[in-house]
This record gives C-alpha cells, structure tokens and sequence, in this order.
C-alpha cells in the first residue's frame, strides 16, 4: 500500500506512535529543546503526510467498490458491541471487513474474528489516534472483498481522531447515553467532523437523567448536517435504521466511483 513511502509490508521505519495534537495549536506542546514555531512546522508536516496516505486509501476504497467508515467516540461506547450486532445484522447479505484500533491488545479484534468476519489489529502503542499510513498497512493482511463495508474502529479518544482522516467515506461518531448530553459542546471538533451519530445505549435511557433533546440540539448546534440514529447494541433497537443507511451509503459508493 505504501506508495508515497516506497516501504513494502517489512518496513522498518517508526510509525507515528508520537502524540502530536491536532488541534495545531502552538504552545501546548511541550518538548525540550524545539522552538514553538519548529513544533508548529512538525506538525504541519504530519498533517500532510497523513492527508498523502490518505488519498491513496481512499483511491483504493474507491477503486475497490468499499465503503470505508471510521467510528469515532470516546472509550467504552459501545464501538465493538455495536459491529458484532451490525455484523449479525448484515454478514449474510453484504462483504464486511474491520480495521480494530487499541493502544494495546487484540481483544477486540478477536471479538470480531469470532463473528466469521476478517479484522486485523492494529496498536498504536502510546498514540492516540489511527493514522492513514498504518491503516494503509494494515489493509495488506486484510482479506476484505471488492464491494465491502469496511468498519475502522478508531482508538476511543473523542480529541485527537478527529483531526486524522484515514480516506474514509464518512466519520461516524458514537456517543452513549451514560456520558452525558453535554459531549457535542465540550468535543465540538469530533462532532463537527462526523456525518452520522449513533446516540447508543439508549436501553438505559430509563434509569438516567439523560436528555436527548438536548443532546441532539448541542450536536446540531455544532454541526448542522449531522444526521443522528438513536441505536441499542444490546437490544437491537434502531439497528434496521442503521443497517439501511449502511446498505444506501454502499450503494451510492457504487455508483459514484464505478
Ligand atoms: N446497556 C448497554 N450496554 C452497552 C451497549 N453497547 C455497549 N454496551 C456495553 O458497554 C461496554 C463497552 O462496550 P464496547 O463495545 O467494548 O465499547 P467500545 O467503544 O468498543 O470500547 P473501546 O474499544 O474500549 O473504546 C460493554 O460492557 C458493553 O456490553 C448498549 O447498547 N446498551
Ligand atoms: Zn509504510
Ligand atoms: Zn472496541
Ligand atoms: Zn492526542
């Protein structure tokens, strides 16, 4: 995959493993010995090269007829669960593959691969986030057919994500009832960059003091063309929903890069 670096699969130079913030903001990083205005530059650099591998996995997605989604939220809401129930919902029907990303273990993959689907893992170590180029990678020992919906769960940070894009087609942001209504307004960049929010969880609606209407009005006040579903990985409810923007989203993918 590694075009714009020349590396094949056995490369042996360091991946972006640094925790470099995306907001680009000089002054907040703090490293001994570099200037402001060097950070600023390194930075900036990152950037591009992240926007290079970018391109070519989404000239590649395209090319392939998949659909590439990255699912973006904080720790614990509920990413996994809610493509072990999407794949329940759709592996006899459509091609689905999954990138997992985690700073350590393959338990989530492994969560999938039980399901039949193929996932790979990737750690990122002490990174916060996924970056374009080792999801390049990754997509080497990936065996996702032509056509598939390809799922990459990002490392659960509601910050640093958002300001990587991978090539995917859309981000699609997951926020849970038990966090609170008040996510969108404290996190406005990772809801600004997403297309879709899955409100998850809400089986548990019930026993909190949750506002939903609120959370919609906070997360529209960001970004007015956010579309939401309200889901329940655990119960079910909403997942037709889901699983028909999924089938309409691929669709159009289709047509649009045939
Ligand atoms: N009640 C309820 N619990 C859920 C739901 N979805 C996920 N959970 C629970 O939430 C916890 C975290 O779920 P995961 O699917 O591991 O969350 P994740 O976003 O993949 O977590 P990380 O990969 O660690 O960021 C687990 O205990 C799930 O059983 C849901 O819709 N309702
Ligand atoms: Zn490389
Ligand atoms: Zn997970
Ligand atoms: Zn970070």
């Amino acid at each position: 995959m590694c075009g714009v670096c020349g590396c094949g699969t056995e490369h042996q130079h360091e991946h972006g493993v640094g925790h470099q913030h995306a907001d680009g903001v000089a002054g907040h990083t703090h490293a001994p010995g570099l200037s402001q205005a060097r950070m600023v530059k390194i930075e900036q650099d990152i950037f591009a090269e992240n926007n290079r591998y970018a391109a070519q996995n989404r000239r590649y997605f395209n090319a392939q007829g998949m659909l590439a989604l990255n699912l973006v939220s904080s720790p614990g809401s509920g990413k996994t669960s809610l493509l072990t129930a999407t794949i329940a919902l759709l592996q006899d029907s459509l091609a689905l593959a999954v990138i997992e990303g985690d700073q350590q273990t393959s338990l989530d993959a492994e969560r999938i691969r039980a399901t039949g689907v193929p996932a790979v893992q990737i750690n990122t170590g002490k990174g916060c986030h996924l970056d374009a180029h080792r999801v390049g990678h990754s997509l080497d020992s990936l065996p996702a057919q032509p056509g598939s919906i390809v799922f990459i769960e990002n490392v659960g940070n509601l910050v640093c994500p958002a300001g990587f894009d991978l090539g995917e087609a859309h981000k699609v942001v997951i926020l849970s009832v038990t966090e609170g209504e008040d996510k969108p307004l404290k996190y406005p960049d990772m809801f600004y960059a997403a297309d879709l929010m899955l409100l998850n969880k809400i089986d548990l609606l019930a026993h909190l003091d949750f506002d939903v209407q609120k959370c919609l009005n906070y997360a529209r006040q960001v970004n007015p063309r956010l579309k939401v579903l309200m889901v329940s990985a655990k119960t079910g409810q909403g997942l037709d929903a889901w699983a028909n923007w999924l089938r309409a989203e691929l669709a159009l993918q289709a047509i649009s890069y045939a």
